[in-house]
C-alpha cells in the first residue's frame, strides 16, 4: 500500500487537507527526487499527470477498470512478461509493481530517458528493497538495441525487453512505445493523459494514477489467474483501445460540462 512521503511533508500536509492525498502523492515524487531516483524532469511529469488526474475527477472510472482488466488477461497469456521501471514509477510505486511483477510472472528492467547510472543502481536497489529478487537492465554486458528509438530508452536487456512478447511501460514517451510494437510486442502503459502519444500508440492504456492502478491490477491478476485461457483470450480480444480512450476523453468532457454548468 502507498505510504506519504517525508516527515516533513507528513507534519506540513494535514490529513484534514481537502486536497491531501494529491499533495502526498507529490512528496513521494520529492522524496524520490532527493534520494536519486526520480529524473529533475520526472517532476514536471508528475504535475501534467496532475493535471489530467484532477480533470478525469481523481478516481479510477469505468474505462480504466476495463483496461486493468484486458491488461490483468494479456499478463497471464504472455509467454515472457515484463514491466519496464523508470525513475517516477519508483518513486511512485516500487512496492506495487514488484508485486504485479510476482503475480504475473514478469521480470523487472530499469530504463530511463534520461539514462544515468547512478539512478538506475539506486532504482535497482529500491525495487530489491520491495522484495524483487532480479532486475534487469543495469547489466551492461547484457545490453542490446531496440530499434526505432534513437533515445537511451533503446537499449534493453536482451533477456529482458529484447526478448519479451507483452511490456508494460509505465508513464513512458511514445517513441519507444511504437518501436515496442513495430518489434511485435503487446504494449501496456499507465498514462492519465489519454492523448498523449503513448496512450494513443499503446495496445493497453490504463488512463489512471499508477498509484491507484497498479495495485488494482496485481489484484486483478490474482482473482483471474485461474481462469481459463479461452476467456482470457476473449477479455482481450473484446477490448478496444481506442473506443476505451474516447470514453476517458469523454469523461473529461463531462466533468469539465458538469462545472461550467455549475460555475
Ligand atoms: O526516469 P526517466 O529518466 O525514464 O524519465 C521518466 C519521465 C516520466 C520523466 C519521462 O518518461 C517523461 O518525460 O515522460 P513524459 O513524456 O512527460 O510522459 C509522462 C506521461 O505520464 C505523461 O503523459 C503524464 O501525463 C503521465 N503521468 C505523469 N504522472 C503520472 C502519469 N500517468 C499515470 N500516473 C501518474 N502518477
Amino acid at each position: 500500500m502507498w505510504e506519504p512521503g517525508s516527515l516533513t511533508t507528513r507534519r506540513a500536509v494535514p490529513r484534514s487537507h481537502p486536497r491531501a492525498e494529491s499533495l502526498l502523492i507529490r512528496s513521494r515524487l520529492v522524496d524520490g527526487f532527493d534520494s536519486g531516483l526520480v529524473a529533475r524532469e520526472g517532476l514536471l511529469a508528475q504535475g501534467r499527470g496532475e493535471a489530467f488526474d484532477y480533470l478525469l475527477g481523481e478516481k479510477t472510472g469505468r474505462p480504466a477498470r476495463r483496461a486493468i482488466r484486458a491488461a490483468a488477461a494479456a499478463l497471464l497469456l504472455a509467454k515472457s512478461p515484463i514491466v519496464s521501471i523508470n525513475g517516477n514509477a519508483a518513486a511512485l510505486c516500487a512496492a506495487e509493481l514488484v508485486s504485479l511483477s510476482v503475480q504475473a510472472g514478469a521480470k523487472l528492467e530499469v530504463n530511463l530517458f534520461y539514462a544515468s547510472k547512478r539512478r538506475e543502481q539506486a532504482i535497482a536497489r529500491m525495487l530489491k528493497k520491495c522484495g524483487a529478487r532480479e532486475v534487469l537492465g543495469i547489466n551492461p554486458a547484457s545490453s542490446a538495441r531496440l530499434h526505432g528509438t534513437d533515445s537511451a530508452r533503446g537499449r534493453v536487456d536482451r533477456d529482458g525487453i529484447l526478448a519479451a512478447d507483452v511490456v508494460v511501460v509505465p508513464l513512458e514517451d511514445g517513441d519507444r512505445t511504437a518501436a515496442l510494437r513495430k518489434a511485435g510486442k503487446t504494449v501496456i502503459t499507465f498514462d492519465l493523459n489519454p492523448l498523449s502519444r503513448t496512450s494513443q500508440t499503446a495496445h493497453i492504456t490504463i488512463v489512471d494514477n499508477i498509484t491507484r492502478a497498479a495495485g488494482l491490477l496485481a489484484a486483478d491478476i490474482q482473482r483471474m489467474a485461474g481462469k481459463d485461457r479461452r476467456v482470457l483470450r476473449q477479455t482481450v480480444s473484446d477490448y478496444n483501445n481506442r473506443s476505451n480512450l474516447a470514453e476517458s476523453i469523454a469523461q473529461i468532457r463531462n466533468n469539465l460540462a458538469r462545472r461550467a454548468r455549475l460555475a
